[in-house]
């Protein structure tokens, strides 16, 4: 497999809003994570996703753009921008872009001129109908909606604020090209695709994800953009399988790095319900499926690796125990991930093992997904202590609480009042906390990051699940000739782990002592990687 240098990288994925405010208007900006780039050289990654800059009306929080070419004016200017990206440079940091695409704001220019007349040059940038069909929003109520000047209906996956660009108009195709040489030519490391696999939409056949044109828009765009730079992408695929994995990642295919893949976040849900109907998950389940994608994508793709983002709850609250082993659970939970196969995400928080937020009041709650579900499930009769349990349960509002990076006041995010609520436990869990007991969560990311970039078995090696108990994980890497084992304690439970191999050496452990692997009694959340024979 040809080297790149995202096989060895851990991304981290900061959302603006919610990372150092810089001016006390209680909102993230760029001053504000030009500040912190020294912690994350400290840290050790090699890139920054960084959720939507661009200039918004904010109804999805950045991610409905009404000019892709400037900046939001609470983040800062694109003067601020060049400079995050030449700073974050002279650390060995690439700044990879959100690109959204799928759709624009309302109040983007071409949406404007669309809604003046059938007949403006822009009209068709969107999809319009005379009838609208039972396809629902991503965000609730119908995905179409009336204008009474046009006399028709615009599609729109997410908010009405969100209407979808219509990628059968080779014109659309254009502008968006010019517009990532924009940011290709100001030196961006690469972009995250913001649900990449809906630009294929027929919605007269009633298909949204993978539609039949959607790899081919994907190596026109790899041709006339990114292709010819050594950039790394990744496309948000809810849609994803190892099978058309394969298709956006395969080295010969000349579209994509990687996707993000969901299948995992999506064991928890309970089956044919919406994502706020949970189940507790099955350990078993979520081996089968990261072997499969570990195994099926072997050497024909590339995988992505991550519990969190920006839509998703904290995973030490999700599938940790965020009460009495928030700190072995983490770090349990990051050896796990970042031994895999794959390029590693990081959410912001995350390495400190930043909680779920006790969201009690509707007020608290930002998320325009999280407000539409709360209305809609009332008016459907919920009882609005169960909404509220979803909301703290699963709600994105989890992972956009400010970041915690000492104990001062709002966390020293901010000297204003924070747009969203800091989460209460900040005395104990912070930043300033972690880098000063060599025993944090924050030190293990730290070790797994560096053990990547200077261990081609973590990077290239084959993988294997080991047969074990039901919550034990424990899968094994070969590289060359050797062997490595990583065994995860899954549970709250004490596990019993028995191998016939022999321990060679430690390679990272969250506090267990291992000495042989003939017979281990594993406390609640042990984990630790060995070289085995
Ligand atoms: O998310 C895609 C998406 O489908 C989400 O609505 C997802 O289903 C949901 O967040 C799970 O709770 C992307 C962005 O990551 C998200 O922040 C945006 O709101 C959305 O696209 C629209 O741009």
């Amino acid at each position: 497999m040809e080297e790149k240098w995202w096989h060895k990288a851990t991304v981290y994925q900061i959302y603006p809003r919610s990372f150092q405010d810089s001016d006390g208007d209680g909102v993230g900006d760029l001053k504000g994570i030009i500040s912190r780039l020294d912690y994350l050289e400290k840290l050790g990654i090699s890139a920054i996703w960084l959720s939507p800059v661009y200039k918004s009306p904010n109804d999805d929080n950045g991610y409905d753009i009404s000019d892709y070419e400037d900046i939001m004016t609470e983040f800062g200017t694109m003067d601020d921008m060049d400079q995050l990206i030449a700073e974050a440079d002279k650390r060995g940091i690439k700044i990879v872009m959100d690109l959204v695409v799928n759709h624009t704001s309302d109040e983007h220019r071409w949406f404007i001129e669309a809604k003046k007349s059938i007949h403006n040059p822009y009209h068709d940038f969107y999809v319009w109908r005379d009838q609208a069909t039972d396809v629902r929003s991503n965000f609730g109520g119908s995905a179409w909606e009336y204008d009474e000047n046009i006399g028709k209906y615009y599609l729109h996956l997410f908010s009405k604020k969100q209407p979808d660009l219509n990628w059968e108009n080779p014109r659309v195709h254009e502008k968006v090209y010019d517009m990532m040489n924009f940011w290709i030519e100001k030196g961006v490391g690469g972009f995250r695709m913001d649900v990449i696999d809906l630009i294929g939409k027929q919605p007269d056949q009633n298909i949204f994800e993978n539609g039949p044109k959607l790899h081919d828009y994907l190596k026109e765009m790899n041709r006339s953009t990114f292709g010819k730079h050594d950039l790394l992408t990744v496309g948000e695929t809810w849609g994803a399988n190892p099978e058309n994995a394969k298709l956006y990642s395969g080295t010969e295919r000349d579209e994509l790095s990687m996707v993000f893949q969901f299948e995992h976040i999506l064991l928890d849900q309970q089956e044919g319900k919406e994502k706020w109907d949970t189940k507790k998950i099955n350990i078993s389940d979520l081996k089968k499926v990261l072997e499969k994608w570990q195994v099926e994508l072997g050497d024909e793709g590339w995988n992505s690796l991550f519990w969190n983002n920006h839509d998703l709850p904290r995973i030490v609250s999700r599938w940790g125990n965020d009460k009495e082993y928030r700190i072995k659970s983490a770090k349990a939970l990051a050896i796990l991930l970042h031994l895999l196969k794959g390029t590693p995400y990081v959410y912001e928080g995350e390495e400190i093992g930043m909680t779920n937020f006790d969201f009690q009041d509707i007020e608290q709650v930002k998320d325009i997904e999280s407000i539409n579900m709360y209305s809609e499930r009332l008016e459907k009769g919920y009882d609005k202590e169960d909404i509220m349990y979803s909301i703290r349960n699963i709600g994105r509002d989890n992972a956009r609480t400010p970041m915690q990076w000492d104990d001062s006041k709002n966390a020293g995010f901010t000297t204003g009042i924070p747009w969203i609520e800091v989460n209460s436990n900040y005395k104990e869990i912070n930043v300033k906390n972690a880098l000063e007991d060599s025993n944090s969560i924050f030190y293990t990311y730290k070790k797994l990051i560096e053990l990547r970039k200077n261990n081609p078995w973590i990077v290239y090696g084959t993988f294997e699940l080991v047969e074990s108990d039901e919550n034990v994980f424990s899968y094994l890497r070969k590289y060359n000739g050797h062997e490595y084992l990583v065994v995860v304690n899954f549970s709250d439970d004490k596990q019993i782990f028995e191998s016939n191999k022999v321990l060679v050496q430690k390679i990272i452990d969250n506090g267990v002592v291992v000495d042989n692997l003939k017979h281990l009694e594993l406390e609640p959340w042990d984990a630790f990687a060995v070289e085995v024979t």
